[in-house]
């Protein structure tokens, strides 16, 4: 495809942007650290307990220039893009360590500078400065898009929501597209019931009971400062690949608002933010994904691919030779990995690591290096063998949120509970193939697992220092996305 203006402008824009980041970094080692991850994957928490940890003293075995002692110090230093709002970092530690509760969900991008003084391994002291970027993967999945035109996104909109669970949640918004004729004039009243019905849909698909991922637009379920703007008031339309839209017609009008979508939406967000990243961790609430069932499971395999084919945008498509993305890491991070016992953290991270190769293999993936881990950045559990009949089984404690669950436990906020949470199976295949009826299935002694939303952990203050936060393998995520820039 020849690139169209708006791509030259759009090229010519990120290079004068590539120049400064360079000069920026050159006087100043950087690092631009992109973390994100669907809705309530588990990014806030994530960024908040990272920076506890290697501000306050975290422990971090398997972070080498933080075992070996090489980091002399980290602080937090001025937030330095203008235009983006600061990661609220010491508002999500005081509710997180003092009140014992989840930090609240946030909806949009934000950023924070940590610096960190080190010595390199050949005695030198250096600083190294992360710029740490919270953005919210709906938004991710939206690049894609820069490669399809309104007719291919329709074609392929339309064919993924006749699959499986989404054609029942897809329904109403199927009756309404067939009252559509694409040729007849524009119609704004139809547009905004299109529009609506199809968010519905999308919102739908996103419960918990379905889980699923791959949800583009992003700015539909997120729409941030331009809800109801026209650019955010569009739907798919039953239209032929490759016809054209005759002049004044409802199709004319949804292409345009796509295309809008694209203009002010998915192209600044790729030039001001995700072309400018070095290294990105995905966070996925694999878990989720699980006890929803096979189907979810395909639906985030579809996701990761969307994501992966991100890295490759910008090497080959849409801005070809000036730019490159920098980005030449990227984990995959299985989140909220304390809600299962270690005996099964690889598994997890196994069944995380299929689900990407085979991402891999449908994107065509070649670029970043990439690595998986199983990962909670803050432990709510404690693990106890609990006599259960005659037999001990393995089981994780922890004090359940106050208040009743979704089937009906109610708990007080300060009691802790046993739980069964069972095992992942050895293959991860049976998790695709459907074999494995999610963890609820497993014994539990008091509550539906799959509901359990365990609060923080109580933390044990001795002297004045701020006690360090209980992770798992959170160093070993550190280790891959920036060990090497601290050697
Ligand atoms: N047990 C446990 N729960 C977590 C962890 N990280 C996130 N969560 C849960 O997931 C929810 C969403 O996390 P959050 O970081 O706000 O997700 P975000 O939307 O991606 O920023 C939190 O409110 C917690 O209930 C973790 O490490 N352990
Ligand atoms: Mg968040």
């Amino acid at each position: 495809m020849a690139p169209s203006f708006s791509d030259i402008v759009e090229e010519a824009r990120l290079s004068a942007r590539a120049l400064l980041d360079y000069g920026d970094s050159f006087f100043n080692p950087t690092v631009r650290l992109g973390v994100t991850g669907l809705s309530r994957a588990g990014k806030t928490v994530f960024i908040t307990a990272l920076i506890h940890g290697l501000t306050r003293g975290g422990r971090f075995p398997v972070f080498e220039p933080y075992a070996s002692g090489r980091i002399a110090g980290a602080r937090l230093a001025p937030q330095p893009d203008d235009a983006v709002p600061r990661f609220d970092y010491e508002n999500h530690v005081r509710t997180l360590i003092e009140q014992r509760h989840w930090p609240n969900s946030t909806t949009d991008i934000s950023e924070l500078r940590l610096v960190i003084d080190y010595q390199r391994q050949n005695g030198a002291d250096r600083t190294l400065t992360i710029d740490i970027v919270d953005y919210p993967g709906e938004w991710l999945l939206d690049l894609p898009l820069l490669n399809r035109s309104f007719e291919q996104w329709s074609a392929e909109s339309l064919a993924l929501s006749r699959e499986g669970p989404r054609a029942t949640l897809a329904a109403p918004w199927h009756e309404h597209l067939k009252t559509l004729h694409p040729q007849s004039r524009e119609n704004e009243q139809a547009t905004l019931a299109a529009a609506k019905l199809f968010t519905d849909y999308l919102r739908a698909c996103r419960d918990e009971r379905f889980a699923m991922s791959l949800l583009p637009p992003g700015r539909f379920l997120m729409p941030g400062n331009l809800a109801s703007s026209p650019a955010l008031t569009f739907a798919p339309l039953d239209v032929p690949i490759d016809g054209a839209a005759p002049d004044g017609s409802l199709w004319a009008m949804m292409r345009r608002r796509y295309e809008a979508y694209k203009d002010v939406v998915v192209r600044p967000f790729f030039r001001d933010h995700f072309a400018r990243l070095d290294r990105q961790i995905v966070l996925v609430d694999a878990l989720a994904a699980f006890n929803a069932g096979p189907e979810a499971l395909h639906d985030l395999e579809a996701a990761l691919a969307g994501i992966l084919d991100c890295f490759r945008i910008g090497r080959s498509t849409i801005l070809s030779s000036l730019f490159r993305p920098r980005i030449d890491r990227i984990l995959f991070a299985a989140t909220k990995a304390d809600h299962l016992h270690h005996s099964s953290h690889d598994r997890l991270e196994a069944v995380l690591r299929r689900a990407v190769a085979k991402a891999a293999d449908r994107a065509e993936y070649a670029g970043a290096a990439i690595d998986v881990v199983a990962l909670a950045a803050v432990r709510a559990t404690r693990e106890a063998m609990v006599a259960r009949g005659r037999e001990k089984l393995p089981s994780i404690l922890g004090t359940p949120a106050p208040g009743e669950t979704a089937n009906g436990d109610t708990f007080d906020g300060e009691t802790e509970v046993a739980t069964f949470p069972g095992d992942l199976p050895a293959d991860p295949e049976e998790l695709f193939k459907g074999g494995f009826r999610g963890l609820s299935s497993m014994p539990s002694d008091s509550a539906d697992f799959r509901f359990l939303r365990f609060r923080p952990p109580l933390l044990e203050r001795t002297g004045k220092d701020e006690p360090a936060l209980p992770h798992i393998r959170l160093d070993r995520a550190l280790q891959f996305l920036i060990g090497d820039r601290l050697q």
